[in-house]
């Protein structure tokens, strides 16, 4: 079943740069609903837990680092269809390929370096959004 939540990160390239606001600025205008949100740094552990997927791919390694390098922005966001329109708003992995009015054609500066993350299923929006907000509940 569809759930309407997905999960992105504004990746350290795009903080380091000043990109916040004109990231929230998009999400929020292309119709989401920012439900929780939280600027935190990951130790390399944990960017390596987080991307446990992808622990065979040769670029794991530099991924890990690369996320670990700077803060990042955590946001659970809401809206029909999240998910698949998320990925539609961010554009292609790599961008060269990213449409035009998309988050990625917009600020991401290589295909590792791409500004944004977006869930790629429900599945995973609710295991990564637990990855950084589960333990919140108490507030
Ligand atoms: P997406 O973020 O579009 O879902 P994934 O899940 O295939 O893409 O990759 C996760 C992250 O790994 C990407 N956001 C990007 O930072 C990095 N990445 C993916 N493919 C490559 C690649 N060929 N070279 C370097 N980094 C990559």
């Amino acid at each position: 079943m569809a759930t309407n939540r997905t999960f992105t990160m504004i990746k350290p390239d795009a903080v380091q740069d000043n990109h916040i606001g004109g990231i929230l600025q998009m999400i929020e205008e292309g119709g989401f609903r920012i439900v929780s949100l939280k600027k935190v740094q990951l130790t390399a552990e944990r960017a390596g837990q987080f991307y446990e997927v992808h622990k065979e791919r040769p670029f794991y390694g530099d991924l890990v680092k690369y996320m670990s390098s700077g803060p990042i922005v955590a946001a659970i966001l809401e809206k029909d269809n999240a998910v698949a329109d998320f990925r539609t708003l961010i554009g292609a992995t790599n961008p060269a390929q990213a449409a035009d009015g998309t988050i990625r054609k917009k600020y991401a500066k290589s295909i590792e370096a791409n500004a944004v993350h977006g869930s790629d299923s429900d599945d995973n929006a609710q295991i990564e959004g637990d990855f950084y907000f589960a333990a919140d509940e108490q507030f």
